[in-house]
């Protein structure tokens, strides 16, 4: 008898967090759930970050899915099953199965927690969840990086024997190199489209190793922010620059309404180019400043 298939999605144009959570979920599924296959998939075609991830893991790429039409079941949570330590290996592995959990607090007569089982991660799985996890926080290093991303991380480096530092440098390689990389994709690839008090906001951060690559080819990158800028009948257009190792904080390259850039962060807007000396994450600290600059 064939199983049903399930298949585990992160978001469109997916990033590597995106495939990598899909990619750890479904193991994990399977794991604890045999009567369903569940299958990783991506929104989209893959980034060369995330290519790079699987095939570095040894691990099939995600399979392609175009659209989904789903809907989010909400989530059920109880109290949580625990085991006593006189209970067999194999009650604990039913039971993991049976209550689709992924680790089991074994606590003694009193209650007092004795241990946890866990289920067992193989180490590619465990290495592709950490680069997940490092290519979403920027090597732990973005202000959106939580202190559970810091410890699971470092817990999932012991894992593996995997350097977070190494492993972290391996892939702003792969993913930060503009070479070869069209003026179109450098303004688009991760773009972000937001209605601020009345205003259309297009945003796109791009990683850079060296300012230079970008600053090279001002003209062409210009342009294609100008025809995005028409096209999408944007009332601003934003492209943040930023180097994550020197920190030195973000260009911005502006087209439209520069003065809501120029009232937000105290700047003055030269050819279409400012420089705030912070790093900052597009969601947490530079679309809310916009929107405060909106609102004076
Ligand atoms: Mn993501």
């Amino acid at each position: 008898m064939s199983r049903e298939r399930v298949l585990v999605i992160g978001h469109r144009s997916p990033d590597s967090d995106a495939v990598c959570a899909a990619i750890g979920y479904a193991y994990f599924k399977n794991m604890v759930d045999r009567s369903r296959l569940y299958v990783a998939c991506a929104a989209g075609p893959l980034n060369p970050e995330t290519s790079y991830i699987v095939e570095r893991f040894g691990l099939e790429p995600p399979v392609q899915v175009e659209s989904v039409a789903a809907t989010v079941a909400d989530m059920t949570l109880s109290r949580p099953i625990t085991l006593s330590p006189g209970h067999s290996i194999l009650d604990a592995i039913r039971l993991i199965r049976e209550k689709h959990l992924y680790s089991l607090p074994v606590v003694d007569a009193e209650n007092r927690l004795v241990g946890v089982i866990d289920v067992e991660l193989p180490p590619e799985i465990a290495g592709v969840l950490l680069s997940g996890i490092l290519s979403d926080t920027l090597l732990l290093t973005l202000s959106t990086a939580t202190e559970k991303d810091v410890t699971v991380a470092h817990r999932l480096g012991e894992m593996t024997g995997l350097d977070l530092a190494e492993l972290g440098k391996e892939l702003l390689a792969v993913s930060i190199t503009t070479k070869g990389v069209s003026a179109r994709e450098i303004v688009t690839r991760d773009f972000k489209e937001y209605q601020l008090l009345g205003k259309k906001i297009g945003v796109n951060q791009i990683m850079v190793l060296d300012e230079e690559e970008l600053t090279a080819r001002e003209g062409e990158i210009k342009y294609e922010m100008e025809q995005l800028f028409r096209e999408g009948g944007y009332h601003l257009l934003v492209l943040l620059i930023t180097n994550p190792l020197t920190r030195k904080g973000e260009e911005i390259w502006v087209q439209g309404e520069e003065e809501i850039v120029e009232k937000a962060f105290g700047v003055k807007v030269v050819d279409g180019k400012c420089h705030v000396p912070e790093v900052m994450s597009r969601k947490k600290d530079f679309i809310p400043r916009l929107a405060v600059a909106l609102r004076r």
